[in-house]
């Protein structure tokens, strides 16, 4: 039987800030100058769909410039040390953590390099932009929208993120505003079932209460700092 801890962490946009993507809620984040319901909503797809397309394939391209950072490379390095007794949680859609070396990272926001299936739910790689959007490889309708979760859409994972949280000794988490549940409610979720909880933020977020610990500064400091 292992007897290292088993740690749950999740990480925000907050984490991905030192490499140039900007967060949400920030001043300068990418709400500003978006209203959040007409881009980050099923409706406002239906509605919107070219804008809709437009602000993620900005972000897409904006993302083949970025690279990770420490905090993401520590990361990588406590799944090195940890193996299955870490489950990476992420919000984000970048592929960061895994450029940064980890291997098993939980999107629960889906990922920006890829779309599904509005017609038959397949889900595939796509890294190109609205103009080169092809019909479905699976049944070649033209239904493919960006493989993410917006706001009123249930997160992916969640069967097995509550089992990691019932089972975690330590609850971390990182660069996150705690103002989108159900992730906001995962620090309450873990000190539930027992877990400790800490949080690394530039600032106290809103759910910073609800940590037994919080360090604020960058999380390019604060996490190869807590990690190594
Ligand atoms: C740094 C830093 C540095 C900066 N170093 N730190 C309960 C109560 C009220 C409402 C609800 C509720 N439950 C559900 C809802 C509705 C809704 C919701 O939460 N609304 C709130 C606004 C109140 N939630 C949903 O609709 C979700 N679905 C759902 O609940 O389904 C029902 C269900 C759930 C579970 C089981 C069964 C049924 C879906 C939410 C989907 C969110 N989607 C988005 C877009 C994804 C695609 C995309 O990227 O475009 O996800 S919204 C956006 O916010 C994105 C992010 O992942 C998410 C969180 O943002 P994050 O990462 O926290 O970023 P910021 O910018 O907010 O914060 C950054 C932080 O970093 C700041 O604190 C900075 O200080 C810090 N920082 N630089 C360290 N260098």
């Amino acid at each position: 039987m292992s007897m290292s801890p088993k740690i749950v962490v999740l990480t925000g946009a907050g984490i991905s800030a030192e490499s140039g993507v900007p967060t949400f809620r920030d001043a300068d984040g990418l709400w500003e100058g978006h209203r959040v319901e007409d881009v980050a909503t099923p409706e406002a797809y239906d509605l919107q769909p070219i804008t809709v397309h437009r602000f993620y394939d900005a972000r897409r391209a904006a993302l083949a410039a970025v690279e990770p950072n420490p905090a993401h490379r520590a990361l990588a390095r406590l799944e090195d040390a940890l193996g299955d007794d870490l489950t990476l949680v992420t919000q984000n859609i970048d592929d960061l953590h895994e450029r940064g070396g980890s291997r098993r990272v939980v999107h629960m926001h889906g990922e920006l390099l890829a779309a599904w299936c509005r017609a038959c739910s397949a889900r595939v790689r796509w890294t190109g932009e609205l103009a080169d959007l092809p019909p479905c490889p699976a049944c070649g309708v033209t239904e493919l929208r960006p493989d993410v979760v917006w706001f009123g859409e249930v997160p992916y994972h969640m069967d097995r993120i509550a089992m990691a949280l019932a089972e975690a000794d330590l609850f971390v988490s990182i660069g996150t505003s705690g103002a989108v549940y159900p992730a906001a409610g995962f620090v309450q979720q873990a000190a539930r079932y027992g877990a400790r909880t800490l949080e690394l933020n530039l600032e106290p977020s809103e759910g910073t209460m609800w940590f037994r610990e919080a360090r604020h500064g960058r999380a390019g400091d604060l996490v190869p700092a807590w990690v190594d």
